[in-house]
């Protein structure tokens, strides 16, 4: 495994230096972040950002993420031009050394909470999801407040309210004959350009306020992989993504997928499964519901070869940042997850 660490770009408040000095780190997962969704990136973003990357000693291997335009997941006419951006968003990270994409196919809402600072006993704060707070939360509802934590911001709220109601009665099927029509515009340009393409699971695994959510477990992954069925098309393990639903067995999933040789990037997150949702908790096993040994020897013994990274951590020791994503106890997550290697790598 490649063990790697997201960077914001020039805006993140973490040094790249602090991230080189994370025992074992590798490698940064990033992306040009000032360019509307859709769009081409500067040839000159990814060069700065590569050779940022380079200069603090890491490889610059892996985006994280080349959005999809809301207008593919849509199936709306305007969606060539932004598949054939995105085929050009590939041949140009590509030329600059990525080996894997990581995406998501997630209609509107990316990874969606209820709480960003929860406090928990010890005093440390993280993201949470509690169905009773989702509920009184419904953008079809013009009267709505309409915010929850993890939205995208760029959207003001009439424009979040106009595209929730362009997917209103979009069946699950609808949105796979549109991801279909995406990966086999794609994934012909991933092959010739040996980029492994990711897809992230969908966070929270199910359906949100009415809109469809195809990527959710294991019966999905196998038709997701079967539509193009190369190793370039791909998965993104987010073991916090399938691990918030108890019917997902991610210990099983690991095994399965890397043995397959279709996990190209995972995502190492522990989260606490309760019966109104969920809570993320620091990484280890007894902190929350997933056993971190048992899926980082799933992968260990089927071969896995690609990227793992440290997801979300608290805020702890003080610290203040984007949620999910500031520096301790990510860089405790990194140690941790080197442990487990390290263990299961002797173990033989
Ligand atoms: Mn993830």
């Amino acid at each position: 495994m490649k063990l790697s660490f997201r960077w914001y770009g020039a805006e993140d408040a973490i040094p790249l230096q602090y991230i080189a000095q994370i025992p074992g780190m590798q490698a940064v997962v990033t992306a040009v972040y000032d360019v509307p969704v859709g769009e081409v990136w500067p040839r000159e973003s990814i060069r700065a950002l590569k050779s940022s990357v380079e200069a603090a000693g890491l490889l610059f291997e892996v985006i994280e993420s080349i959005p999809v335009h809301e207008d593919i997941k849509l199936g709306l006419p305007t969606r060539d031009r932004y598949i054939a951006n995105y085929r050009e968003n590939i041949r140009r990270v590509a030329e600059a050394g990525i080996k894997c994409v990581c995406y998501n196919f997630m209609p509107v809402f990316d990874w969606t909470r209820t709480e960003t600072e929860h406090v928990l006993p010890d005093g440390s704060t993280t993201l949470v999801y509690y169905e009773e707070q989702a509920e009184a939360v419904n953008p079809l509802d013009s009267e709505s407040d309409l915010t929850l934590p993890g939205w995208d911001a760029s959207y003001t709220r009439e424009e979040l309210k106009r595209v929730v109601r362009q997917y209103r009665g979009m069946s699950g099927e609808k949105l796979w004959d549109n991801l279909k029509y995406f990966l086999e515009g794609i994934i012909p340009t991933a092959v010739e350009y040996h980029v492994n393409m990711a897809i992230h699971e969908d966070d929270p695994c199910w359906s949100i306020f009415g809109l469809p959510r195809i990527i959710t477990d294991e019966e999905k992954l196998d038709r997701l992989l079967k539509i193009v069925d190369v190793p370039n098309n791909g998965i993104t393990l987010c073991t916090g993504s399938l691990g918030c639903s108890a019917q997902n067995d991610v210990v099983k999933l690991a095994a399965k997928y890397a043995a397959m040789g279709r996990i190209h990037f995972a995502h190492m997150r522990n989260v606490a499964v309760l019966p109104n949702g969920f809570e993320e908790r620091a990484h280890l096993s007894s902190c929350g519901s997933l056993d971190m040994y048992a899926i980082m020897k799933a992968l260990h013994d089927n071969g896995f070869d690609g990227y793992i990274r440290p997801d979300h951590g608290r805020m702890i020791w003080g610290e203040k940042g984007r949620p999910g994503y500031g520096l301790y106890d990510r860089a405790l997550g990194a140690a941790y997850l080197n442990g487990l290697w390290e263990a299961v790598s002797k173990q033989g």
